[in-house]
C-alpha cells in the first residue's frame, strides 16, 4: 500500500511539473496576445455551462436512483408515531434549500459563461447598494425565521417527556467502549438504583443489590420491543460520549457520561412488517450478498447503532433490534433471566444472604416437595447453599437456616424419610476437620431443633475431596427408595 501511494505521488509531481512547464511557455507565448486569452474565456464559459448542466442532472437523477435506500423515502418510511414529524421537518428544509440551490447554481455557472471577458468589455462595479443588502439579507432571514420556529415545535413535540399516568415502558441504554448494555426493569416495570462506585467486573452497571427493584432487572443483547408501546430509554454512557441511533425511528441521542439523557419514542411497525414493505421494491429483492440463499429484504433487521464516532471498535456497537407483537415479546420476555439471580445470589457481594426472598421460599418448598417425594434414592437434594457467616464459626447464613427450615418441616412431616448429611472438603482444609464435624452438628442440629427426629438423619463423617482447594460443601441425599411414601 504505502509503495503504492509513494509511485501514485512521483507520477503526480512529475505531471505537476510538466503542467507548470507547459503553462509557463503558453503565457509567454499569448503575453501581449489579448485575442487568445478571450478565446480561453469563451471556452471555459462554454465548460462551465456544461458542468452546470451535467452536475444537476447528476444531482437529481442520484436521487431519484437511490430514492429507495434513503431514510424517508421509498419503503424507508419512519417505523415510529413521531418520526413523520422529523421526516416533514427534513422535507420543508430540502424544499427550500433546494430551490436556493439550484437557482444559485445556475446563476453561478450561467453568469461565468454571460459575462466572461471580452473585447472592449468593462466590469460594472457596485461598491454598495442598501436595496440589494436589504434583500438578501431580509429574505434569507424570513426563510430561516420560519425554518427555526418550525424546528423548534417539531423538538417540542418529538422531546416531550412522558408525565404522569402515561403508560410507558422504560429501558436503559448504557454505551461503553465498544458496545452497549441493554437494561430492562424486569417484571416489576421499574429500573433499580445504580452508582458508579459500585462497577466491577461482576456488576458492569454498578447496580445497588440493596434496592430491590434490581433484582428482576435483566440485561439483554439485542433491543427487543413491543409495537405500539410508548418506550422511554434512558440513555448513559460509561466512558466516552457516545449516541443511541435508531436511524429508522428517527431516534437519535447522544450517551454523555454522567448525565443521563433520554428519548421517548412508539414504534409502530413490526420487524416482519416492514420486511413486507421492502418486499415491495425491485432494490431488495436481490440477493443477501452475506447470505445468498435469502433476499435482501428477508434478512433485514432494524439497528441500534452508536452514531458518534467513539475509538477504533465504533462500528462493533450495532445491535439488532427487533419490533415484535405484544404476545411475542411476553414470550420472549419470560425466557430473560435476572441479573441478580443468575449472577449475584449468593455469592459474596450479595447483601441478602440472611433470607430468602418470599418467591424462592415458596419454590424451594416445590423443589424439595418434589424431590422428596421422587423415591429416588441417592439422588442429592436441591439445597441452594449451606454457608456460614465467617471463615470458622458455626452461624448458618439466614439463607441457609431458611432452606433448612423448608428440609426441616418436609422431614417431619414425612417420619418415613430419611436423608444422609455429608460433606467435601479440599486437602488444604484438612487441618480444620474437627471445624467441619462440628459445623455439621449445627447444621443437623437446626433440623434437630425443628421436630426432624436424629433416626431420620444419617452424619457421614468428613470425607476428603480430591482437588487441594475444593471448598467445603454439604450435601443431603436421599435415603431408601420407597420409604418415602
Ligand atoms: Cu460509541
Amino acid at each position: 500500500m504505502t509503495i503504492f501511494l509513494v509511485i501514485i505521488s512521483i507520477v503526480l509531481i512529475a505531471v505537476i511539473v510538466v503542467q507548470i512547464g507547459k503553462v509557463t511557455e503558453l503565457a509567454a507565448k499569448i503575453r501581449g496576445e489579448e485575442e487568445m486569452q478571450y478565446e480561453v474565456n469563451r471556452s471555459q464559459g462554454g465548460y462551465m455551462i456544461i458542468f452546470l448542466v451535467v452536475f444537476l442532472v447528476g444531482c437529481v437523477a442520484s436521487a431519484i436512483y437511490l430514492k429507495n435506500y434513503m431514510l424517508g423515502y421509498g419503503p424507508h418510511t419512519p417505523a415510529s408515531e413521531h418520526g413523520s414529524i422529523l421526516d416533514k421537518m427534513f422535507n420543508v428544509t430540502l424544499f427550500f434549500t433546494g430551490i436556493v440551490f439550484v437557482i444559485t447554481h445556475i446563476l453561478l455557472f450561467y453568469f461565468g459563461w454571460k459575462y466572461s471577458a471580452k473585447k472592449g468589455r468593462k466590469a460594472l462595479f457596485i461598491p454598495h447598494d442598501n436595496k440589494l443588502e436589504i434583500i438578501w439579507t431580509a429574505i434569507p432571514a424570513v426563510v430561516m425565521t420560519f425554518l427555526v420556529v418550525g424546528g423548534l415545535d417539531a423538538w417540542n413535540e418529538v422531546m416531550a417527556d412522558v408525565t404522569e399516568g402515561d403508560d410507558y415502558m422504560e429501558i436503559e441504554a448504557t454505551g461503553f467502549q465498544f458496545g452497549w448494555n441493554l437494561r430492562y426493569p424486569g417484571s416489576d416495570g421499574l429500573i433499580g438504583e445504580k452508582n458508579y462506585k459500585l462497577i466491577t467486573s461482576e456488576n458492569p452497571l454498578g447496580q445497588n443489590w440493596k434496592d430491590l427493584k434490581n433484582h428482576d432487572d435483566f440485561l439483554a443483547t439485542e433491543l427487543v420491543l413491543p409495537v405500539g408501546q410508548k418506550i422511554r430509554v434512558r440513555i448513559t454512557a460509561q466512558d466516552v460520549l457516545h449516541n443511541f441511533y435508531l436511524p429508522h425511528f428517527r431516534v437519535k441521542m447522544d450517551a454523555v457520561p454522567g448525565m443521563p439523557t433520554y428519548f421517548v419514542f412508539t414504534p409502530t411497525k413490526t420487524t416482519e412488517e416492514y420486511r413486507a414493505e421492502l418486499k415491495k421494491f425491485p432494490e431488495y429483492n436481490v440477493p443477501d450478498p452475506a447470505d445468498p440463499a435469502k433476499m435482501l429484504w428477508e434478512t433485514f433487521d432494524y439497528e441500534l447503532a452508536c452514531s458518534e464516532l467513539c475509538g477504533r471498535g465504533h462500528y462493533s456497537m450495532k445491535r439488532p433490534v427487533k419490533i415484535v407483537s405484544q404476545e411475542e415479546y411476553d414470550i420472549w420476555f419470560a425466557t430473560q433471566s435476572s441479573y441478580y439471580f443468575s449472577n449475584i445470589r449468593f455469592k459474596e457481594s450479595d447483601p441478602w444472604t440472611d433470607r430468602l426472598f418470599d418467591a424462592e421460599l415458596t419454590k424451594k418448598k416445590e423443589l424439595l416437595s418434589a424431590a422428596l417425594g421422587a423415591e429416588s434414592a441417592g439422588k442429592d437434594l436441591p439445597l441452594e447453599v449451606i454457608a456460614f457467616n465467617d471463615a470458622k464459626g458455626y452461624t448458618l447464613l439466614g439463607a441457609s437456616k431458611a432452606e433448612l427450615n423448608i428440609l426441616a418441616g418436609l422431614l417431619k412431616a414425612k417420619p418415613s424419610a430419611k436423608v444422609k448429611l455429608s460433606v467435601t472438603t479440599g486437602e488444604d482444609n484438612i487441618a480444620q476437620i474437627g471445624d467441619i464435624d462440628a459445623r455439621t452438628k449445627a447444621i443437623a442440629d437446626i433440623l434437630y431443633e425443628n421436630g426432624v427426629s436424629p433416626s431420620q438423619l444419617v452424619l457421614v463423617p468428613t470425607t476428603m475431596a480430591t482437588e487441594d482447594n475444593a471448598t467445603t460443601k454439604w450435601v443431603f441425599t436421599l435415603l431408601g427408595a420407597g420409604l418415602l411414601l
